[in-house]
C-alpha cells in the first residue's frame, strides 16, 4: 500500500466521530457541510457505507426550507470548543447559514464507487430541495444566481472579494475568538473581519435567518458549484430512472446567468447586489466554472488560470487570490495560499476541458504537497509550506481520492 494512502486513511479515522468526519480535532470538531462531502469523496474509496454515512448525517440535519446548514454541532463536543457554538446560532444542533453545494457531485461520486440505489433514492428529493431553496429563496439579485449573505457561505471566509462589502458592517465586540487558540494570528482572518462575521449572523438570526443584511453578494464559486450540482442531479435522476431535463435546464440557466452577469474580460466576479457593482478581485472562485463543459469562455479562463494571476502549473496548488495583487498574502487563508478542495476542483475542470497534462501535474503537486506537509489546511503557493490545521480531513481525503484515479493520459 503507497505510504501516502495509509497516512491519510489514518488522518480520516482520527477524524472520524463515529458518524460524521471533523475537519480538524483543534479548530472544527463538528461537522461542516461542504466538508463532509469533499470527505465522502475520499472515504468512498475507503470505506462506501462509511462516506454514505457521511453525508446521511449532514442531510439529517437539513432545515424544512431546504437549506444544510453550514455546522452540525457534536453533542460530545464542549460548547466552548468552537465559537460561534450551538448558543449563538439558537438554531437547535445546526448553524443557520450554509456553504457551497457540492453535495450532489458528491453523493454521485459515492455511488459511482459503489452503487446503492437506496443510499441515492433517500438523498436525491433532499438534494432537490437543497438546490431549490438556492435556486428561489437565494435569488436576491433577480438574475438566476444563488446569493450568499454571509462570507462563511463561500467557504472563503475573508477572500479580498469580501473586503468592500464587508466594509459596511459595524464589527461586533465582546467575543472570544476561540480559532486563535489553535491556529497562528497571521494564518487566521484579521480580529476586524471576526467582528463583522459575528455581526452579521447575529443579524441575520434575529431576523430568523430570512433577511440577508449589508452583505449580499452573487458568488461565481457558489454558483458554478450549484450548476455543476445540478448536472450531477441530472445523472443521479437518468440512475433512478427519473425525469432529469430539469436539472440540465437549471444547470443551463445557471450557466447562462454567471457568464451574461460575472464574466468580465477574462474573469468571472462576483457581484455586490446591495450595491450592483462587480467586484473585480481574481480569486480562485472565478475560475470554478472551469467545471462546467460547455462554457464559451474557457478558452480565456484558462489563459488567465496559467498566466501570471494564478500560475497554475508553475506553483504549487491554485493559489485561491491573485499573486499581482496587493492584497495576496502567501499565508492568511483565503487571501493566497492553496487549498486542496479547490484544487481538486480545478483539475475535475481541467480534465473536462481536455487539458489532461496541466491536470496530471497539478494531482502530483497536490498529492506531494498534501503529504510533505502532514495534510495542511493551506500551503504557500510559492514555496508549498504547509499553514493553518495539519491532519485535515478534506486535504486527506481528496488526496486518496487522487490516488485511486486513473492517471490521465497527456
Ligand atoms: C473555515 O470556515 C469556518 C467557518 O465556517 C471558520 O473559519 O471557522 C473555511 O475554510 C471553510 O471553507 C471550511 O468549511 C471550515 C471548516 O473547515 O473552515
Amino acid at each position: 500500500m503507497d505510504v501516502t494512502w495509509g497516512q491519510a486513511a489514518a488522518v480520516l479515522d482520527g477524524n472520524w466521530l463515529g458518524s460524521s468526519t471533523v475537519p480538524s480535532r483543534s479548530l472544527y470538531p463538528h461537522q461542516w457541510s461542504w466538508d463532509s462531502a469533499f470527505i465522502a469523496i475520499g472515504l468512498r474509496n475507503l470505506a462506501p457505507s462509511r462516506a454514505r454515512r457521511e453525508l446521511t448525517t449532514l442531510f439529517s440535519a437539513q432545515w424544512r426550507d431546504g437549506r444544510v446548514p453550514h455546522i452540525v454541532f457534536d453533542p460530545g463536543t464542549p460548547p466552548e470548543a468552537y465559537f460561534p457554538g450551538p448558543s449563538f446560532w439558537r438554531a437547535g444542533r445546526t448553524s443557520g447559514l450554509v456553504q457551497p453545494p457540492v453535495h450532489a457531485r458528491a453523493a454521485l461520486a459515492v455511488h459511482e464507487a459503489e452503487p446503492d440505489y437506496e443510499f441515492l433514492a433517500a438523498l436525491y428529493p433532499k438534494l432537490v430541495a437543497w438546490h431549490d431553496y438556492l435556486r428561489i429563496s437565494r435569488d436576491a439579485g433577480g438574475r438566476g444566481l444563488a446569493a450568499i449573505v454571509h462570507p462563511w457561505e463561500s467557504g472563503m471566509d475573508n477572500s479580498p472579494a469580501w473586503d468592500a462589502p464587508l466594509s459596511r458592517v459595524t464589527p461586533s465586540s465582546g467575543f472570544v475568538r476561540r480559532d486563535l487558540q489553535h491556529g497562528a494570528a497571521a494564518d487566521r482572518p484579521s480580529d476586524e473581519d471576526y467582528g463583522r462575521y459575528v455581526r452579521l449572523a447575529a443579524d441575520y438570526r434575529d431576523s430568523g435567518y430570512r433577511d440577508a443584511g449589508s452583505f449580499v453578494v452573487e458568488d461565481p464559486g457558489f454558483n458554478a458549484l450549484l450548476a455543476d450540482g445540478e448536472l450531477a442531479l441530472a445523472e443521479i435522476a437518468e440512475t433512478l430512472d427519473l425525469p432529469s431535463d430539469a436539472h440540465r435546464e437549471a444547470a443551463a440557466r445557471i450557466q447562462k446567468a454567471l457568464q451574461e452577469s460575472l464574466w468580465d474580460g477574462d474573469f468571472f466576479f462576483a457581484r455586490d447586489v446591495r450595491s450592483g457593482a462587480l467586484i473585480r478581485q481574481y480569486t480562485c472562485a472565478g475560475l470554478l466554472p472551469l467545471l462546467l463543459p460547455d462554457l464559451a469562455v474557457a478558452p480565456a479562463l484558462l489563459a488567465t488560470a496559467t498566466g501570471p494571476r494564478f500560475g497554475l502549473g508553475r506553483v504549487h496548488g491554485v493559489p485561491s487570490h491573485d499573486l499581482t495583487a496587493p492584497e495576496f498574502d502567501t499565508g492568511r487563508y483565503w487571501r493566497g495560499p492553496s487549498w486542496f478542495n479547490v484544487g481538486w476542483l480545478v483539475r475535475q475542470g481541467l480534465l473536462r476541458h481536455g487539458e489532461h497534462a496541466l491536470a496530471s501535474r497539478l494531482r502530483d503537486d497536490l498529492v506531494e504537497t498534501a503529504s510533505r506537509t502532514d495534510f495542511a489546511e493551506y500551503v504557500d503557493p510559492l514555496t508549498g509550506q504547509g499553514h493553518g490545521a495539519r491532519s485535515f480531513g478534506w486535504t486527506a481525503a481528496l488526496t486518496v481520492d487522487l490516488l485511486a484515479q486513473p492517471v490521465a493520459v497527456a
